[in-house]
């Protein structure tokens, strides 16, 4: 590829630097399968070197703790700027490492990147505590302090748009952060970096160390360390329960958790057909499925259930597979071989159980990136595997309801509870649902409309804590209450 790799080192102190012990490890392009370059690979010992620099710059007095609240948001706003400048570099680097579309990077995602920085500058000076009346001729007031050191654990799926997320608020809020990019997408996070740096956030300042390396070692270390505060991660269910159980047997450090999903989308009989056909497809195959809060439980009203499902077969196979760079491209690849796989297995167990392959199913042949063609698959019942876990792939599942209370019940059997959506002109139908649906966000009428003013998070498994919004602004400062 053209695209140019100037940063492939931890980035520690503002400093771009070699892991101790000299490791590196590769990280490879999806649309190809080829390495793209090695990268340094970060263990304990640098985390512990992260973190160190991170509670140095936290330390009372520092000239971090004395920047005010107003310079926080300056600074946000100057990393803003530059990505602005660098949209297309980022873009172009983020569809290569993530072999996500470059046309969706560069129009909608690091814009909104963008935008969610924006928005907690803004926030910097503005949250504040109280005063509070007492009885007795005493009062009381809150000051809200940052938490500390800060640790972001994210995944590959959304790699600057979940180092956004965590970044904006924690930083807006006064507290410093140590960044662990997932191993498969590490370059877009560590170029960040030299743009953290440019925007002047000096070393001592806000030590803002991004250690790329891998969960078992480097993330593990970081979860677990005594003197870290907070952890916010994004990623698998499984290794969110590992995270909360690392914290319970350190330092009780807080966690938020953003994990799956199994969201349902639900169609009802008075939707406009074409309309929700469209949305229910973009709401499975947007970023090849790899969307926490994919629609990927589609529920259809019995009376349109045939029509729709041929027209979601119609669609799936008239979207156009290829290399994420080009702009007429609207299939990438999965992530990685490994994903590929467990969907292939995901589908080979749900043909054994009964269901029913309307059209993909298949990898796509003579092509050496992890590509699997876009998937329908109908005659499922909720006990299903591929019911109730998340493939995390193109695949949309059709499923036939009959009434309000049904689908409701069905679409709340899961352990998840992300998003929801419902199809509906009728206003009766779409207050129920979204009254009655067990998910953090639920969309009427549409899907994927997000904004950083709109908080995000899951019910039930799918984690919790509230990020972008007003709400995030909590999970990152300590309320302490004073009385005199
Ligand atoms: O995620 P992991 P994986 C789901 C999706 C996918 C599955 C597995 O279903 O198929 O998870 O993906 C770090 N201590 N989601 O294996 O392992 C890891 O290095 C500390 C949904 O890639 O959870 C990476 O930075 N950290 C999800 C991050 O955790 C650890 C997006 C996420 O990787 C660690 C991605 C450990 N022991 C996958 N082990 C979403 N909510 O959008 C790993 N990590």
């Amino acid at each position: 590829s053209s695209v140019s790799l100037p940063y492939a080192d931890l980035f520690i102190n503002n400093e771009f630097v070699d892991s101790k012990d000299g490791s590196t490890f590769p990280t490879e392009n999806p649309a190809t399968g080829k390495e793209i370059c090695r990268v340094s690979e970060a263990k304990a010992a640098d985390i512990d070197a992260a973190v160190a620099a991170a509670r140095k710059a936290f330390q009372p007095g520092s000239p971090w703790r004395k920047t005010e609240p107003k310079q926080r948001g300056i600074l946000l706003n100057k990393l803003a700027d530059l990505m602005q400048r660098d949209l297309h570099y980022l873009a172009s680097l983020e569809s290569l490492d993530a072999g996500k579309l470059y046309s969706s990077c560069y129009a909608l995602e690091i814009q909104a990147c963008i935008d969610v920085i924006r928005y907690f500058a803004g926030w910097a000076d503005k949250d504040h505590g109280s005063t509070l009346p007492m009885d007795d001729g005493f009062f009381a007031y809150t000051r809200h302090e940052p938490v500390g050191v800060c640790g972001g654990i994210i995944p590959w799926n959304f790699p600057l748009t979940m180092f956004s997320w965590k970044l904006a608020p924690c930083i807006a809020m006064g507290n410093v952060l140590v960044m662990k990019p997932a191993e498969l997408t590490p370059l877009t996070a560590l170029y960040l970096g030299s743009l953290i740096k440019e925007a002047g956030f000096p070393p001592g300042v806000v030590n803002n160390p991004i250690t790329a390396g891998y969960g078992k070692t480097a993330g593990s270390a970081l979860s677990r360390h005594m003197d870290v505060d907070k952890i916010a991660f994004t990623g698998s269910a499984l290794v969110g329960r590992q995270i909360q159980k690392d914290s319970a047997e350190t330092n009780l450090k807080r966690v938020t958790l953003e994990l799956g999903g199994k969201s349902p989308n639900i169609v009802f009989a008075d939707a406009n057909l074409d309309y929700a056909v469209e949305m229910a497809h973009i709401a499975v195959f947007s970023n090849s499925g790899q969307i926490c809060c994919a629609g990927t439980r589609t529920y259809v009203q019995e009376d349109i259930y045939d029509t729709f499902v041929k027209k979601s077969v119609e669609r799936a196979k008239k979207g156009n597979i290829g290399s994420p760079s080009s702009l007429t491209t609207e299939y990438g690849p999965q992530i990685s071989k490994l994903q590929k796989d467990k969907i292939l297995k995901y589908l080979e167990g749900g043909v054994k159980e009964g269901c029913k392959i309307e059209c993909g199913g298949v990898q796509v042949e003579g092509n050496n990136g992890h590509y699997i063609q876009p998937t329908v698959i109908t005659g499922l019942t909720d006990e299903m595997t591929v019911t109730k876990e998340e493939i995390f792939g193109p695949v949309q599942q059709i499923y036939k309801f009959k009434d309000v209370s049904e689908v409701l019940k069905k679409a709340n059997n899961t352990r998840y509870g992300l998003a929801a959506a419902v199809f509906t002109n009728d206003l009766n139908k779409a207050m129920t649902i979204s009254n009655g649906v067990e998910a953090g966000t639920v969309w009427v009428n549409c899907y994927y409309k997000m904004g950083p003013t709109l908080p995000f998070g899951g019910y039930k498994e799918s984690g919790f804590g509230r990020e972008l919004g007003q709400y995030a602004l909590h999970e990152y400062t300590e309320v302490k209450t004073v009385a005199m």
